[in-house]
């Protein structure tokens, strides 16, 4: 189903938001760690660009994973291109502090090539993939892996399963043993999205 552009926009204020999977870590120790997860818009830099940080909820002011993920609408399809920082730790925490926020610039965006995500309209909510093609390529504790890697958004929370897998013999080398990570909505930001960003498209009727 060809994507909109209200589809667009309802996809960026459902990611706005702050996750937590505390029912599901609290429910399987050992097997799944408490992990904080916030997205949050970078207004200064082009249209759909977040700032994503997962953590333990331990240590909250230490992301393991720092990032811009940036929706975008092409040809009808939903895609989030996803970047890694530069001098990530310059903006650790900045999820929680608007002004370091606000000194992130498109220059310290570094593209993950093979990386973007696929998504698609599901009822309330959106699910996707990461694009075909195993070109997502991740390099932890000394070995490359291909991400496998799927998620599912709806308004009360998130379902995310990552995955690394072996170039050549496809073996699992890390990830989530027992499932995916079920995380409930905290916190919504969507209210900070500019209002260019989520507007609907001018001329009106036909357009959706
Ligand atoms: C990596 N997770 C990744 C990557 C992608 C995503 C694309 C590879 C690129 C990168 O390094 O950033 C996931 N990107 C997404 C998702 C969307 C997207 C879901 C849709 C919104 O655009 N991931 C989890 C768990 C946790 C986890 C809570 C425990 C396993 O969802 C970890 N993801 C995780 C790790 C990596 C990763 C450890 C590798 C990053 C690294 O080692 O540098």
């Amino acid at each position: 189903m060809a994507a909109s552009a209200s589809s667009y926009a309802r996809l960026l204020r459902l990611l706005c938001g702050s996750f937590s999977n505390q029912t599901q870590a609290f429910e399987n120790p050992p097997l799944f760690a408490h992990i904080l997860v916030t997205y949050r818009p970078l207004p200064q830099l082009q249209v759909g660009s977040l700032l994503l940080e997962q953590s333990y909820a331990i240590d909250p002011g230490t992301p393991y994973r720092i990032r811009v993920l940036r929706p975008v609408l092409r040809d009808d399809q939903i895609l989030i291109q996803n970047f890694a920082l530069r001098d990530e730790t310059r903006f650790w925490g900045a999820t929680q502090d608007a002004d370091r926020r606000a000194t992130l610039q498109e220059s310290d965006l570094q593209p993950l090539p093979g990386c973007d995500y696929l998504v698609r309209e599901q009822g309330e909510g959106f699910v996707g993939e990461v694009e075909p093609g195993c070109r997502c390529l991740i390099e932890r504790k000394g070995a490359t892996a291909y991400l496998v890697s799927q998620f599912e958004l709806w308004p009360e929370g998130m379902r995310t399963i990552d995955r690394g897998h072996h170039p050549d013999t496809h073996e699992r080398l890390w990830g989530s043993l027992a499932g995916p990570f079920e995380f409930e909505r905290t916190d919504d930001h969507s209210a900070e999205l500019p209002d260019l960003w989520i507007a609907p498209p001018s001329g009106g009727v036909g357009q959706d």
